[in-house]
Formats: C-alpha cells, structure tokens, sequence
C-alpha cells in the first residue's frame, strides 16, 4: 500500500490518530493559559509519519477535510472534559489548512462541532498561516469574519517566515500572533534576532494584538522575551506536544 492509500484507510476509522497538547504560558504571571492541539498518526505499518509529511499529503488528496473534523470534535471535547475539571480561562488552539476554509460549510459545520461538544467559543482559537490567507482573500475573510462573529479568536502562527506578513496583518480580523521558532531558535545575547523580536513585539502591542513566541527552549530565551514584554510563550523548555493524560498530570493537577 502507498502512503496515500494507508492514509485513505486510516481516515475511515480515526482509529490510528491522536491529538498531543502543547502548553503555553503567560509570560507575566507564569500561569497556563492555553494549550495547542497537534495531530499524531499512530501508523503500525509505517512507523511514525510526522506531520509535516501527512498533513501535507492529506491535503492534496483532499483528506485534510474530515481530518480537520475530528481534530476539532476531539479538541473541543477534550476541552469540555478539562474545563469540567479545572474550571475555564483556557484556550484551545486548533490548526486550520487552507482548503478547510474552502468549504461551502465549513462555518456551518464549526457551528455544530462547538454545539455538540459544549465549549465557549470564545475558548477556542484557530491558527492560520499567512498561506492560508493568499489565494481569494476576500472569500477568507467573508470566512474568517463569520467565525470570529461567533466568538472565535484567529492567530496567525509562523509569523515572519511568509512574502507577506506585513500586509496580511492588517486585512485579517487577527487576535493573535505566533512568532515563528526560526526567529526564537537564533535569539541569544548578541544576536540580531533580539532586534528583530523586539520589533515584532512592539508592532503587535501597537496592533493591540496578543503575541505568543514559539519554539522557546531555554531560559535564556524565555528571558528576553519576558524583557520585552511578550505576552506568552510556547516550547520544548515548557513541554514538547504530549498526550493528553500526561498534559492532565503535568499541567491541570496539583
Ligand atoms: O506537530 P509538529 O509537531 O510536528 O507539527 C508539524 C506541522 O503540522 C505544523 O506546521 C503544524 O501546524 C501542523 N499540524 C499539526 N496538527 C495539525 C492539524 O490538526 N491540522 C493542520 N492543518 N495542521 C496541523
Ligand atoms: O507550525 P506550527 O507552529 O503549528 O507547528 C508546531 C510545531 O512546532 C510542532 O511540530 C511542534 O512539535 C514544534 N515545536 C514546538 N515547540 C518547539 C520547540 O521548542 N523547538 C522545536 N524545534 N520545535 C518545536
Ligand atoms: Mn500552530
Ligand atoms: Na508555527
């Protein structure tokens, strides 16, 4: 069987997928406030096939579709499951491809997923990539708009690595944006990257908009970015992506 075929079998069940869960922090208060659902598949045949190999696939043989269904069901209720726990203040992250948005009824089939499982949407959060936004810009925005109507914040992750960040800014209805971890990796005493960071920052504070750096892996780092006032921050010195019994056991039990 090719990649593409195991993959077509695995999406009729779900069975062979997960979901990890990576925290994020507030920078000030030290407290968690949210957590980033990243999509695992358990292939017994294949060994791990990471996601930035089959989520691409998926998307060009058009899986990505009820794919991104259940990753957002499974985000939603494992949320429901945790706010029954510890009480709300945290926001699920959710990461959304381009051709979900593409779909006639995608706001519509949202609508329901939130729904059925219960949560707030204003405790949901979906990420988009400047990428996603290229292509018919005002049909995603007609999208994007509607979502954020019903009370769901969008953050645009990866932010800087695209041809366009700049100008995507300002045209999309944005809460939040994720600074992307090529930036923080570099970003130690005496490198440019400090400057640059400082810059993202500060445009994103006069945007009002929150930012949250990825890819934080030392203290160092998680430092400076204190320094400059970054709001949160997400990364290996907190956690790597971790299934949620163990996200339960780390995070939301004292
Ligand atoms: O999870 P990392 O651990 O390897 O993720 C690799 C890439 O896969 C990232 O760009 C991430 O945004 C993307 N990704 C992970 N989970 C999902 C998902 O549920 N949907 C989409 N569209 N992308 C995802
Ligand atoms: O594109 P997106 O930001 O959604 O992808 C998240 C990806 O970043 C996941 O693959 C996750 O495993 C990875 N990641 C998260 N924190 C770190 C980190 O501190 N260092 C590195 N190298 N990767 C990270
Ligand atoms: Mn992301
Ligand atoms: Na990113």
């Amino acid at each position: 069987l090719t990649i593409s075929n195991k993959l077509r079998r695995a999406v009729e069940s779900m069975d062979s997928f997960s979901l990890h869960y990576q925290p994020q922090v507030d920078l000030n208060a030290g407290m968690l406030v949210g957590m980033e659902a990243l999509l695992r598949w358990d292939n017994p045949t294949t060994g791990g096939i990471t996601p930035d190999v089959f989520i691409p696939l998926a998307e060009t043989i058009g899986l990505i579709v009820p794919i991104g269904y259940w990753v957002l069901r499974e985000a939603c209720s494992q949320l429901k499951a945790w706010e029954d726990k510890v009480g709300d203040g945290l926001v699920m992250s959710v990461n959304l491809s381009a051709k979900q948005l593409q779909q006639p009824d995608f706001v519509e089939m949202v609508g329901q997923i939130i729904e059925e499982s219960g949560v707030d949407p204003t405790h949901l959060c979906f990420e988009i990539t400047e990428t996603t936004a290229l292509g018919d810009m005002g049909h995603v925005l007609s999208i994007l708009n509607q979502l954020l109507n019903r009370g769901i914040h969008i953050a645009l992750d990866d932010f800087g690595t695209g041809y366009s960040s700049l100008s995507v800014l300002n045209q999309l209805p944005l809460r939040t944006i994720k600074i992307d971890r090529s930036f923080i990796r570099d970003m130690h005493a005496g490198s440019d990257h400090i400057a640059i960071v400082t810059a993202i920052v500060a445009m994103a504070k006069s945007l009002k908009l929150h930012v949250i750096a990825e890819g934080v892996e030392t203290e160092e780092q998680k430092q400076i970015l204190k320094d400059m006032n970054c709001d949160a921050y997400q990364g290996f010195l907190l956690s790597r992506p971790i299934p949620a019994e163990q996200f339960e056991d780390k995070f939301l039990s004292h």
